[in-house]
């Protein structure tokens, strides 16, 4: 059903055919394509665009800067492989929300920034309008696609094509410019119904070539030590089953980027986490299933992949990725669901499992890895170290697998990513392919809304700062969100001194006991102060199981973390030496 502007109509006359407008046709072009949650910041103009929208029954969450309700719609787009919407006002609230539409396409992630803007006249001519700027040339190289709708006709037409450049092919983020003027324009609401557009099947699937699924299982069944490494691309494809068949039926052992962990449980037999480095290296051939060979994978060359050559098989959507780092023996170029199941197929039930001498070496590092590593995460410190904290959150994710953890920081997010485990598909939100401290409360508020579920939220306190304030937005939603903030006083630890002796502290270093758990209470949710992995474990324990807003300040003794957490190698070192 279309929703008719009763105002446009009335002055009309009521004998005149019923009106629209532009506001009311932007709302049926999303509703008609199933889009009924919206992520934003209402002010001149989108104001009364969210209140229609909540009038007209979609979900309209306000969050108090652009910048997370981007992150909310971006990981919305990840979670429901439909756009995440995020609404914002012109010029500085589009640049708030242009980061997380920069972070969506750099991640993959579906999602459309719809940003109002000002008069073009005045626009074009700088002329001085309130909030002006060309948003449309600003947002076009940090996305996939940007589109400017002029005409109230065009509302439909419009709206299609970005929904359909967002999630088709290699999924990513697309700018809307809605103009003032075009929200306000009228037209023949029977005319504006006809417009609209039901996109029919916004992301077809891409079947790969039949001889590229030869070659791909030639290369496969030659190889004498093959790796599978599954990323975010195969959790966003939605294909558990198949991707669960194909690992379980080649017998290959398998590595899974921090968001593609859980697509098996991490308890699994051919899961070879605890023994990467071994992997990584002694693999002659590697199948790599929606994850990039960028630099989250030391770009497929380097010490870490060991001194023999290896050939590559990569299934990936996007042509365009093979042969990005390194030469790919087997480019396998398809939609995931397509690329697996013909794989599957061709596999047939005669399939030649590796040798064991490689599998059985790789669950001989992996078990050994797991039993070093075991006391460390049962210490009950006061205060707390990463090994202890974490063993305790490892030990209530393993007792509530369906909770969804988000998870940034540096130390928070290096040691989180191999300590805790992670059993079913899509349940672990973090930095992505960028690394961006700020997702957290961002993330974890659109994963509450698009799933029901629980969400732990684990951020080092400098990541925490860069949305802290969203908890408002948490506590007024009542979302079952627990964040833990791991205290540890600063950038990595606590403990730097300012080399010049002044009054200033460290660059790294924050005020010192903070009390983040009292922010929480301000807001009526519930605050906790845990200074050991027993009270850690009794605060997180208990907010799953109500529900409430909670967060949990656990305090971390502050020289525990290293510099740049895993990847202190990425700083670049000063010939003069520090002070
Ligand atoms: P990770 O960070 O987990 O390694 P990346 O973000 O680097 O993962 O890689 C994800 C890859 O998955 C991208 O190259 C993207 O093109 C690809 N991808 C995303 N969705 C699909 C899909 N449905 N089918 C095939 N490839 C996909
Ligand atoms: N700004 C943005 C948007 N992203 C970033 N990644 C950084 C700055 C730099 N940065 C990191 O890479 S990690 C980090 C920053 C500021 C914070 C680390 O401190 P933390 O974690 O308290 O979150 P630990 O546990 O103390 O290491
Ligand atoms: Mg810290």
């Amino acid at each position: 059903m279309s929703s008719t502007a009763t105002e446009p109509k009335e002055e009309q006359g009521a004998e005149d055919a019923p009106l629209t407008d532009g506001f009311h046709l932007v709302i049926d072009a999303l509703k008609l394509n199933d889009i009924n949650t919206i992520y934003n910041v209402p002010g001149i103009p989108i104001t009364d665009l969210g209140r229609f929208m909540q009038a007209e029954g979609m979900r309209v969450l306000s969050f108090r800067h652009e910048q997370h309700a981007g992150y909310a719609a971006a990981i919305a787009g990840y979670l429901t492989k439909k756009p995440g919407i995020c609404l914002t006002v012109s010029a500085p609230g589009f640049l708030n929300g242009l980061t997380a539409l920069a972070h969506a396409t750099t991640n993959c992630y579906p999602m459309i920034l719809i940003s109002g803007s000002s008069e073009r006249e005045i626009v074009d001519l700088m002329q001085g309008d309130y909030e002006e700027m060309d948003q449309l040339a600003i947002a076009k190289p940090h996305c996939k696609a940007a589109y400017r709708i002029l005409h109230a006709e065009d509302i439909g037409i419009g709206i299609a094509r970005a929904i359909r450049a967002a999630v088709s092919g290699r999924p990513g983020g697309v700018y809307l410019d809605l103009p003032a003027a075009l929200l306000g324009q009228v037209m023949d609401a029977a005319a504006g119904e006809k417009s609209l557009v039901k996109v029919i099947d916004p992301a077809p699937a891409q079947l790969p070539a039949p001889e590229a699924v030869k070659r791909a299982l030639g290369v496969l069944k030659d190889a004498k030590r093959p790796l599978i490494i599954l990323g975010k691309g195969a959790a966003y494809a939605q294909v558990d089953d198949d991707i669960r068949k194909l690992v379980e039926t080649s017998g290959i052992p398998y590595i899974a980027m921090s968001m593609a962990k859980g697509l098996l449980p991490d308890d699994h037999d051919l899961y070879a986490g605890a023994a990467r480095s071994l992997v990584l290296k002694e693999s002659d051939t590697v199948m790599l299933v929606g994850a990039r060979l960028n630099w989250l994978l030391s770009h497929g060359k380097g010490k870490q992949w060991g001194t023999e050559p290896k050939k590559f098989v990569q299934i990936d959507i996007e042509p365009k990725e093979m042969d990005s780092n390194v030469e790919v023996a087997a480019p396998l170029v398809g939609d995931i669901g397509s690329c697996v199941s013909a794989l599957l197929d061709g596999m047939g039930k005669d399939w030649k499992k590796p040798p064991a001498d490689w599998t059985d070496a790789v669950k001989a590092k992996r078990d050994s890895n797991v039993e070093k590593m075991a006391p460390r995460l049962l210490n009950n410190n006061s205060p707390m170290d990463f090994h202890g904290a974490l063993g305790a959150l490892k030990r209530i994710i393993a007792d509530n697998p369906d909770t969804i953890l988000v998870n940034e920081g540096a130390n928070t997010l290096d040691f989180a990513r191999s300590i805790i485990d992670i059993f079913k598909p899509r349940k672990r939100l973090d930095v992505g392919t960028w690394g961006v401290m700020g997702i957290g409360m961002g993330q974890a508020i659109a994963a509450a809304v698009e799933t029901g579920e629980r969400v732990l939220c684990v951020e080092g306190d400098s990541a925490f700062g860069f949305s802290g304030m969203e908890i408002e937005t948490i506590c007024r939603y009542n979302l079952p969100i627990c964040v833990v903030v791991f205290n540890n006083g600063g950038i990595y630890r606590g403990t730097d001194v300012n080399p010049s002796g002044g009054d200033d502290v460290a660059t790294t270093v924050f005020v010192k006991d903070a009390r983040y758990d009292k922010m929480m209470e301000a807001f009526g949710g519930v605050g906790v102060y845990a200074t050991s992995p027993d009270e850690l474990s009794q605060a997180v324990t208990e907010a799953l199981k109500s529900g409430k807003p909670t967060l949990v300040n656990a305090v971390i003794d502050e020289k525990a973390g290293t510099e740049s957490g895993r990847i202190g190698n990425l700083n670049p070192q000063s010939v003069v030496s520090k002070k």
